[in-house]
């Protein structure tokens, strides 16, 4: 499957230290920006790049800087994407961003769009989603299918955890779509949420 398990050793130390109960909101959010600076790390290796001519204070250089004549946009599933949104800003500080509005229906799991913006020239630029979780998979499949109808150049979902039913679920719609996780936990419970996980992400991050 097109899952990407990023398991640097400061992710997964990370990832741990958000897991813990006893870890307070303002804690885990400063994790959760620290960790989203590493996967950003991660996922951009392959950023293609180009030579452009600069002079340094000694002199004429062809230096490599990236290619993409449009920046970036990385768009965040609200409201607990916003976290991992806010580390991601600081890596990379001239990424567009778009916003979508998603909650999940305590009892069918389906999920309602309250909000959509993206910035302008969606068709030209490649995407980056991002939501901590994905359990059931129904939020991001929404979220891409929204994404979908923008037409946007390329589309890559990032999340922290994510259950193994969550990706079947997400990869019977959207093979083609990169995931990229922390962490694939145990299994889902009858309430849609990932164990053992980390609760519910938007509470621990917002209160
Ligand atoms: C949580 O539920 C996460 O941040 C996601 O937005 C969503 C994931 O649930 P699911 O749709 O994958 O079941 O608030």
């Amino acid at each position: 499957p097109n899952v990407t398990l990023i398991q640097h050793p400061l992710i997964q130390h990370k990832l741990t230290l958000m897991r813990r109960e006893e870890t307070s909101t303002a804690k885990f959010r400063q994790l959760l920006r620290e960790i989203s600076m590493l996967l950003a790390y991660e996922i951009t290796r392959d950023l293609p790049l180009r030579k452009q001519l600069i002079k340094t204070p000694l002199g004429p250089m062809e230096a490599p800087i990236l290619a993409s004549e449009k920046k970036m946009v990385i768009v965040s599933i609200m409201r607990a994407g916003q976290g991992i949104l806010d580390g991601i800003l600081e890596l990379i500080p001239s990424a567009r961003v778009g916003h979508i509005g998603l909650y999940r229906d305590p009892r069918t799991f389906i999920p309602i769009e309250y909000y959509f913006r993206l910035p302008d020239d969606i068709e030209e630029r490649e995407v980056l989603v991002v939501d901590p979780m994905i359990a059931t998979g129904n939020t991001a499949v929404a979220a891409i299918q929204r994404l979908k109808q923008t037409n946007p150049l390329s589309v890559k979902f990032l999340c922290l955890i994510a259950s193994p039913e969550g990706i079947d679920h997400f990869h019977s719609y959207y093979p083609e779509v990169p995931l990229y996780t922390a962490a694939i936990d145990d299994h889902l419970d009858e309430h849609g949420y990932i164990i053992p996980g980390l609760g519910d992400a938007g509470d621990r991050l917002f209160g």
